[in-house]
């Protein structure tokens, strides 16, 4: 509808980050997604709501314009490649970096290197890039498994304080990407609804300015 706005997000870290930045705007959440099962919630504008769903969905509800606006992280946004979308904002929040990482006293076998990994576009990008012969290893989570029973060599995965690659007994070992979460818009509605989108992308620039 021409003068509704849906915003997607996930919940947990976006969806905690993004509160504070959407509260600059003026926006309140009525529910908390941590509690309640359901998943459109409204605000405090009757003509604005938050749709929560799986991170990796948030860029094709905002792709096919199911929503307007989306919250994502540049790793699930690299991922998905953008179509139907345009990158609007870095909201510098849940900040984490793209990695690749493996045992420390491991070294690399000299010919095909096996990557376990969720980010196969970003991952075969990367070492296509730099002319290295991978074979990727899709997986949808414990990446950092793959490596102890011998599934793959290394990983690719987002690290923010090491703790988990650690207590794997695995170490970071190539920077592939700085990440940090992207305001998303579905192309056509930033034609439809330009005057409000404009209004509420400047307001959510200034808080993060502010911040
Ligand atoms: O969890 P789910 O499978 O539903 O989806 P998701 O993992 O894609 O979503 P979510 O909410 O966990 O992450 C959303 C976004 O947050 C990601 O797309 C990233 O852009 C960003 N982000 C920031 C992170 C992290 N920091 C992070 N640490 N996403 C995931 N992690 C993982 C990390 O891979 C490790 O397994 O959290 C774990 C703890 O990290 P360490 O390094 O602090 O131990
Ligand atoms: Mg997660």
């Amino acid at each position: 509808m021409k003068d509704t706005l849906t915003i997607a997000l996930s919940k947990g870290r976006i969806f905690e980050e993004t509160m504070p930045l959407l509260k600059s705007a003026g926006i309140e959440a009525l529910d908390d997604p941590e509690t309640s099962r359901k998943l459109i919630l409204d605000t405090n504008h009757e003509n604005i709501k938050l749709v929560i769903i799986r991170a990796t969905d948030v860029p094709v509800y905002v792709q096919y314009g199911a929503a307007d606006l989306g919250v994502t992280g540049k790793d699930v946004l690299m991922e998905h490649g953008g179509e139907g979308l345009y990158e609007m904002l870095d909201l510098q929040i849940a900040k984490c970096k793209l990695m690749t990482a493996g045992f420390a006293d491991r070294p690399l076998p000299e010919g095909q290197i096996k990557v376990a990994t969720k980010f196969v576009n970003c991952t075969r990008d990367y070492f296509a890039k730099q002319g290295r012969q991978i074979e990727i290893i899709k997986l949808y989570g414990s990446m950092e498994l793959a490596p102890i029973v011998g599934l793959a060599d290394i990983i690719v995965d987002v690290v923010q304080t090491g703790g988990t690659l650690k207590a794997n007994g695995l170490v970071p070992l190539e920077h592939m990407a700085d990440i940090s979460s992207r305001m998303i818009v579905n192309t056509a509605s930033m034609k439809m609804k330009h005057q409000k989108l404009k209004k509420l992308l400047d307001q959510l620039k200034d808080a993060v300015d502010q911040k």
